[in-house]
């Protein structure tokens, strides 16, 4: 078949079609209303993509920018999805994707003149929450109850974690930071809306206020989450009533709230006359759980017997430390925050790898920086980026993924590639940097082996059945709208517990559309964080 973007391409983005099978040597695009050719093309050489196995030839088709509806053409195959050339081409799925996480917000109900077919009444006040024995401190011993409300569920399951919350709330703000303009006017249709503040920060407002309340004031200790002792059945969430826990204090908590708290205290205080307070609020609970962190610099969050839950377990806390201390360190100029960036790698971010998130802050923050700080931050950035430049040149997709860069949520793995490759292109606008993100963000539109979208809601075949509470119980047939599911992960940790099989072992090719795949189609807010940036970042930085 023939894999597109099933949105479709920006004007003046790099446009590539992945073509399997057939043996014609060219391929046209056709007007997708008169069918009238508006170009013509060759094939590129067949190679195998060492991820699904099988052979690929590419169809670039780039010099086509006139805006328009089309589809792709080779003999012997069957079209291509229509996709649309538009200047304004991710706005939607943008919209979608932060929308996504007001549908999984926490403690509310969900009317239908914001919720539409997906609405529903409010589950998991969290006004009742029990201290659980393991994140008992000096002013709240075992069984005190304290009340931690709002926040956003984390994924298909109904529980909170600080850890999966910082990058994502970070890389939320990050996307406002860097591209403003793509969201001061949007309009979510939230209860919010209208209030004087951009809808994507009211939405993140709704976690930072949860996370606020995980904060044992007596010491500044962070819970790690906020949970049932095991996950709900398959039920909405009014009707998941079991007893809520906040569970274990730790490092990684303390450290991934401090830096998000001290980065959010930045951006509030732009806006202190919508929230006033909130920000210095923010800036001072970021410094007690810094102190927190200092004092117990090595708590790893360790599952206590009687909480089955997720763990987001992490032993390595150097990265923590870096990104905490970078945050602190800018938002305070004070030098005892600074982290030793001579020392400091840069990586794949993720929720158990934050050093990444410390070099995209210093990367905005530039002018705050010393001459020789700004060189090594532009080395570091770049030297990454062109690491993975490379693997985008070698791949037979042209989409910079390898064999063993398919794991649990391998689609925002390929997200956070994307953003990483932005942040050198920001830097340093060279077009490649800006074609490789667009072909990762390709990749989990539909421009794959499957010639499936990973986006509920968006492109010919997107995913209908995800692991996700709320879209199975709800007896609506359309899946809640915006959200980026896991994607192809060989580890197929579910499949024992799956009454259909994963069709194939190869990396890229184990999915599975289905309810009971926990491990390649649930959704989550760290996930969709990068839907969020890079859909941004493309419609904000590619050429029109
Ligand atoms: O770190 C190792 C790496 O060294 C090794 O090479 C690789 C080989 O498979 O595994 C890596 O560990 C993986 C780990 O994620 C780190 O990425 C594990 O195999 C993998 O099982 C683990 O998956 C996590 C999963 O929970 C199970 O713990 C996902 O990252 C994480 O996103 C997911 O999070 C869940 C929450 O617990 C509960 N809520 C839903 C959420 C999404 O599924
Ligand atoms: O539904 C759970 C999902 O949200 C988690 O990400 C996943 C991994 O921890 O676990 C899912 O729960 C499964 C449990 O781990 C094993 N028994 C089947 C559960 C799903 O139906
Ligand atoms: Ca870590």
């Amino acid at each position: 078949g023939i894999a597109v973007n099933q949105l479709g391409y920006p004007p003046g983005a790099a446009k590539v079609a992945g073509v399997v099978g057939g043996e014609a040597g060219s391929f046209r695009v056709v007007d997708a209303g008169t069918g009238r050719v508006v170009l013509r093309g060759r094939l590129g050489a067949s190679a195998v993509w060492e991820p699904a196995g099988g052979a690929v030839r590419l169809a670039d088709f780039s010099a086509l920018r006139r805006p328009g509806r089309y589809r792709l053409h080779v003999d012997g195959l069957p079209d291509s999805p229509a996709f649309d050339i538009a200047a304004d081409v991710y706005a939607a799925v943008n919209v979608a994707a932060i929308k996504a996480y007001y549908f999984n917000r926490a403690s509310t109900a969900l009317p239908g003149v914001y919720a539409g077919r997906w609405a529903r009444p409010a589950g998991h006040p969290d006004d009742h929450v029990l201290v659980h024995a393991s994140a008992v401190g000096p002013g709240r011993p075992e069984g005190t109850v304290i009340a931690a409300p709002k926040g956003w569920y984390d994924a298909g399951d109904y529980n909170k974690y600080i850890v999966n919350s910082g990058i994502t709330v970070y890389t939320l703000l990050a996307a406002w930071e860097h591209f403003p303009e793509v969201f001061r006017q949007q309009n979510l249709h939230i209860p919010e809306s209208g209030n004087g503040l951009p809808d994507l920060l009211n939405e993140a407002l709704w976690n930072l206020d949860w996370m606020l309340a995980m904060q044992d004031p007596a010491d500044g200790g962070v819970y790690a989450k906020l949970t049932n002792k095991g996950f709900d059945g398959v039920v909405m969430p009014a009707d998941a009533t079991g007893e809520r826990y906040v569970v274990g204090k730790s490092t990684a908590a303390a450290l991934d709230f401090a830096a998000v708290m001290a980065q959010a205290s930045r951006v509030f205080a732009a806006f202190d006359a919508q929230r006033p307070g909130l920000s210095a609020r923010m800036l001072a609970a970021a410094r007690c759980a810094w102190d927190w962190a200092q004092a117990h610099p090595a708590e790893v969050y360790r599952q206590p017997p009687d909480i089955r839950t997720g763990d987001y377990g992490d032993v390595e806390l150097s990265d923590e430390f870096a990104w905490a201390g970078t945050e602190l360190w800018i938002a305070t100029g004070e030098a005892g925050y600074r982290p030793d960036l001579d020392k400091l790698a840069i990586s794949l971010p993720s929720w158990g790898d934050v050093k990444g998130l410390a070099w995209l802050t210093l990367a905005q923050q530039r002018h705050k920086l010393e001459h020789n700080d700004s060189v090594v931050v532009e080395s570091r950035v770049v030297v990454f980026a062109n690491e993975l430049l490379s693997s985008w040149r070698a791949s037979a997709w042209r989409v910079g993924l390898r064999a063993q860069d398919f794991d649990w949520g391998s689609n925002s793995g390929a997200l956070n590639r994307a953003l990483m490759l932005i942040q050198a292109y920001r830097l340093q606008p060279r077009p490649e940097l800006l074609a490789a993100a667009q072909a990762l963000f390709d990749h989990v539109l539909g421009r794959n082996p499957l010639g499936r979208s990973f986006v509920t809601g968006f492109g010919a075949q997107p995913p209908v059945h995800p692991h996700h509470r709320p879209s199975e119980a709800d007896g609506v047939d359309e899946p809640v709208p915006g959200f980026l599911v896991g994607g192809p992960n060989p580890g197929q940790q579910d499949q024992a517990g799956c009454p259909v099989r994963y069709a194939s072992k190869r990396a890229a090719l184990s999915y599975l559309d289905h309810f009971c795949s926990y491990a390649s189609n649930e959704v989550a807010i760290n996930w969709n964080a990068p839907l969020v940036y890079v859909s941004a970042a493309l419609q904000a930085l590619t050429p029109r």
